[in-house]
């Protein structure tokens, strides 16, 4: 079981905020991830039965649910903030209570942060995140050390409902964070909770091969060949400095059909490479740059994410730089250190 304690006039106030609400928004953060989607969903589940069905239940992603996300049970009931602003900041704005899932601070929503920071809500952050921004909310159940946001907010349910609310359906959402954020439980799980976590989910009855096939086995035809096109061009390695790193330009996605989204995942190319340390991928849009950091061994990317202005956890961090490609690249160069460096000559072409 989990190992922290939740403090317990926090639990009261959870459940008194709960039962008493009328309008509940759930929000999580821009580009969501399996964490994301799966504690958001969760919740949703798990509020629309201690809510009993007398109130409203509202998640909010700032940027929709991801395709691949879309099998998740209820996953047709998420706002997309960029495809219906209005609603989701009157939602945001008439909610007695919004609880913020998998992120740590306000900017992480984006273009919904001003309507959340307006919001008379009571409003609880369930996070995993570092340095979670306490001021901008009334309770916050955070703990950088736990595996992802879906097994705190597991934890969380128990503590507050015991396990009455638990079934198929929430199970499913909570296995799919658990799942992604530790890679297949290759890392973030030292802890036994997380595995506590998940022999708990597998009793109701979910298909743990089934999720891993949904979160797995998604490409499409274009993603397959962008990312031939990626390791045999838009890669650089610095085998001195134990750095490898991609980038790719507007002109690079346009060409091949791509979004962010397909290249989730392939930052942790970099580091499947015995050579390398640390890996970055840049990828540019329309007036800025995305960058993700990933480390093994001892190299803490959050805090070279926070130069960036970004942040994150200390073995994958990321940042958004408003620049375009080329001088996010050279900040990021002289970030890790191979500034002016020769990178690897790309290796044997046929
Ligand atoms: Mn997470």
């Amino acid at each position: 079981m989990y190992a922290e304690t939740f403090d317990n006039q926090s639990i009261a106030t959870l459940r008194q905020q709960v039962s008493e609400a009328q309008k509940i928004v759930l929000l999580s953060h821009m580009n969501a991830d399996g964490d994301a989607c799966g504690s958001i969903l969760g919740c949703t589940l798990l509020l629309d039965q201690a809510a009993e069905k007398k109130q409203s239940v509202v998640p909010i992603l700032p940027n929709g649910c991801p395709k691949t996300m879309e099998w998740l049970p209820a996953s047709g009931r998420i706002l997309s903030g960029e495809r219906e602003r209005k609603r989701c900041e009157t939602a945001i704005k008439e909610a007695d209570l919004i609880v913020c899932l998998d992120f740590n601070t306000g900017s992480r929503i984006d273009f919904l942060q001003d309507a959340l920071a307006g919001a008379k809500a009571f409003k609880v952050l369930v996070d995993h995140h570092h340095n979670p921004a306490r001021e901008q909310f009334d309770i916050v159940f955070s703990d950088p050390s736990i595996s992802s946001t879906c097994e705190l907010l597991l934890w969380l349910s128990v503590e507050t409902w015991g396990r009455q609310y638990l079934n198929v359906d929430v199970a499913r959402c909570l296995y799919t964070g658990l799942r992604t954020d530790t890679g297949g439980f290759a890392f973030s799980c030292s802890q036994p909770s997380c595995f506590d976590a998940a022999a708990l989910l597998v009793s109701y009855d979910i298909h743990p091969a089934e999720i891993h096939n949904q979160i797995t086995n998604t490409f499409t035809f274009n993603r397959m060949m962008f990312y031939g096109f990626a390791l045999s061009h838009r890669l650089e390695i610095y085998p001195q400095q134990r750095v490898a790193l991609f980038s790719f330009s507007i002109d690079d996605q346009q060409q091949y059909g791509v979004t962010g989204e397909d290249m989730e995942g392939l930052v942790n190319y970099t580091l499947m490479m015995t050579e390398i340390a640390v890996g970055a991928l840049l990828r540019e849009e329309p007036g800025r740059t995305k960058v993700s950091l990933r480390a093994k061994n001892d190299v803490n990317v959050n805090l070279l994410a926070q130069e960036l202005g970004g942040g994150g956890h200390t073995k994958a961090a990321g940042a958004t730089c408003p620049m375009p490609l080329d001088k996010t690249l050279a900040a990021v160069k002289r970030l890790l250190g191979v500034e002016g460096q020769e990178p690897m000559k790309n290796l044997p072409t046929a």
